[in-house]
């Protein structure tokens, strides 16, 4: 910051970028103009987006995968409104995200909307710029953004308003929290002859390394079996007890070991209908230990009824080492070589034998996604987006790590896909990264392959093509009327190369072999895969989450 004083979108834009923002995400008009400015002037770049549906999930997954805070600067009104299913996302997975918000605060602008309470309403929180305190205003709404969603409203009069700049700034100073009671976890695990750890979104939240070793050094100590909710699928990759992800999603070997625990610790996931199986993991008989930093998420009840319920309110990373300090190794535990011979032959869905239903001309997308997972490098990012299709790459496609994966799936809306791996680009440039999305979804958010195009973004976009909103046709079942939720076929290859992309169109594996030629390089553009899957019934996962609601 220089000089003595400037307008207050100056301002914001020059703290932001002291504080650090190397990116930030958005769609300019009037309202924003000068604050992104700013931001680009103090350092960051800016990455224009064709909708704010997309610069706010790309900002999403950004966040999620850097761990740093996703930054979105938008237009008042209608694009704040544009950026509401993202911001719902956001807030929903607890995503650190500062959403730069102008407002015409004039009641009778045609602007005006109730920004506080739109941002309430889908549980963001709520900040405002103010003319008399604009640099605690805006470290303010950093500080809460670095524990969740915010909206920072930059009211329009206030932004053009020229304010002095501060000597000096007082916050208040946050202390790292007191440990919690851990004896009934210690106790709980002391006695445990089958123990699953089920690690969720607040684990894996990044930097999740150190929590990742400690929780495997734990489960080693105790004998445990190791897995994780779909959102933080990939943190315990590479461990030959790593059940992969826990639920719907998990492979038949991997729930039945979950189904048999004896005392299930749950890290930083809240055990919910997806991870719990609407329930079924959780065995009656079992000890269920909830570890969460934040108190809300424990006050849910639990989905289903169990033994015996503990509850431990602190950080995933400090209770498991101070766990880890007062446990002594278990003897009666279920590690034996036999069951490591069991895991390493059976728990990949891959290895699950199957009837393959390719039809020559629709691939059966198991195997289109096991095909996928043999040629792509194992250094990835998926991102997948909502649908009947999303448990193939969700359960056929593996991640080295946490930072693997990139699922917005809190809010269940469909279309986030394409954006969320835009985000994943900007936040890992190392990996190569795979967006995973039905024909649905990818028609749905398709401008943004403007956003790949302008940037050069070098990711491989696989289209799970039913030429239906799949997953409402087996909602509703043959019987019903269908016309609303099936499509002519749409030439999404085609399509992909108007926008500048390349794209092919894929009806048996053979098809994937001009796949394998961009991955060898020099993968100057993205690639988009129109998969025309063959889809006799609905995915096993979905035919049971429909049951359970
Ligand atoms: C924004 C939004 N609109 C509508 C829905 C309802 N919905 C859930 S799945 C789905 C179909 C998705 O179709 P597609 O992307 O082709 O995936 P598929 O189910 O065919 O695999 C729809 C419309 C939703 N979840 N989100
Ligand atoms: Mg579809």
């Amino acid at each position: 910051m220089t000089g003595r004083a400037m307008d207050a979108a100056a301002l914001t834009g020059s703290v932001l970028g002291s504080l650090g923002v190397q990116h930030a995400f958005g769609v300019v008009g009037s309202g924003n103009f000068h604050v992104t400015n700013a931001l680009i002037e103090a350092g960051a770049r800016f990455v224009p987006a064709a909708h704010e549906a997309g610069a706010i999930t790309a900002a999403d997954a950004y966040a999620r995968l850097t761990g740093r805070v996703g930054v979105v600067s938008v237009h008042q009104g209608p694009g704040v409104t544009n950026a509401l299913t993202g911001l719902a996302e956001a807030a929903k997975s607890h995503t650190p995200l500062l959403l730069l918000a102008p407002e015409a605060t004039n009641p009778l602008s045609n602007f005006a909307i109730d920004l506080p309470r739109l941002a309430e309403s889908v549980g963001a929180a709520f900040h405002r710029l103010t003319a008399a305190t604009p640099v605690e205003d805006v470290l303010s709404a950093w500080q809460l953004a670095l524990r969740g969603t915010v909206v920072l409203g930059l009211p329009l009069d206030v932004q053009s308003s020229t304010v002095p700049l501060p000597s000096s700034v007082d916050l208040p100073f946050v202390g790292p929290p007191a440990m919690p009671d851990v004896d009934g976890l210690v106790a709980a695990l002391h006695g445990a002859r089958r123990p699953v750890f089920i690690a969720g979104r607040g684990a894996a939240r990044v930097p999740w390394s150190r929590r990742r070793d400690v929780l495997t050094e734990l489960a080693d100590r105790c004998g445990a079996l190791l897995a994780t909710s779909a959102a933080a699928k990939g943190l315990f990759a590479g461990s030959p007890w790593n059940l992969d992800v826990s639920g719907g999603f998990a492979s038949p070997l991997a729930a039945s070991l979950i189904a048999e625990a004896d005392v299930i610790v749950a890290w930083g996931s809240t055990l919910n209908m997806w991870t719990s199986k609407h329930g079924k993991l959780i065995p009656p008989g079992a000890t269920v230990v909830r570890v969460d930093h934040d108190p809300v998420a424990l006050a849910r009840p639990l989905i289903a009824p169990a033994a015996a319920t503990v509850e431990v309110c602190g950080d995933v990373g400090a209770v498991a080492a101070e766990v880890l300090a007062a446990l002594s190794p278990s003897t009666g535990h279920w590690r034996t070589p036999d069951l490591a011979a069991r895991l390493a032959a059976e728990v990949r869905w891959r290895d699950v034998p199957y009837a393959d239903e390719s039809t020559g001309v629709g691939i059966d997308p198991r195997t289109l996604t096991i095909a996928l997972d043999d040629m792509l490098p194992a250094e990835r990012v998926v991102a997948v987006d909502s649908g009947n299709f999303m448990g193939y790459p969700s359960m056929f496609l593996s991640v080295p790590d946490a930072a693997g994966f990139s699922f917005t799936q809190a809010y269940q809306s469909i279309g986030l896909g394409l954006a969320s791996a835009i985000g994943a680009s900007f936040a890992r440039p190392d990996r190569l990264v795979v967006a995973a999305l039905g024909d649905g979804g990818f028609l749905m958010a398709a401008a943004e392959l403007t956003t790949v195009a302008r940037h050069s973004l070098p990711m491989v976009i696989v289209v799970y093509n039913d030429a239906a909103y799949g997953a409402e046709v087996h909602h509703f079942g043959s019987s019903a009327k269908l016309d609303t939720v099936r499509f002519p076929d749409a030439d999404i290859a085609s399509i992909a190369r108007g926008f500048g992309c390349a794209g092919i169109t894929v009806r048996s594996p053979a098809d994937l072999e001009p796949l394998r030629d961009w991955l060898a390089g020099p993968r100057e553009t993205a690639i988009v895969v129109d998969a025309k899957i063959s889809s006799a019934g609905a995915s096993w996962w979905l035919e049971e989450a429909f049951r359970g609601h």
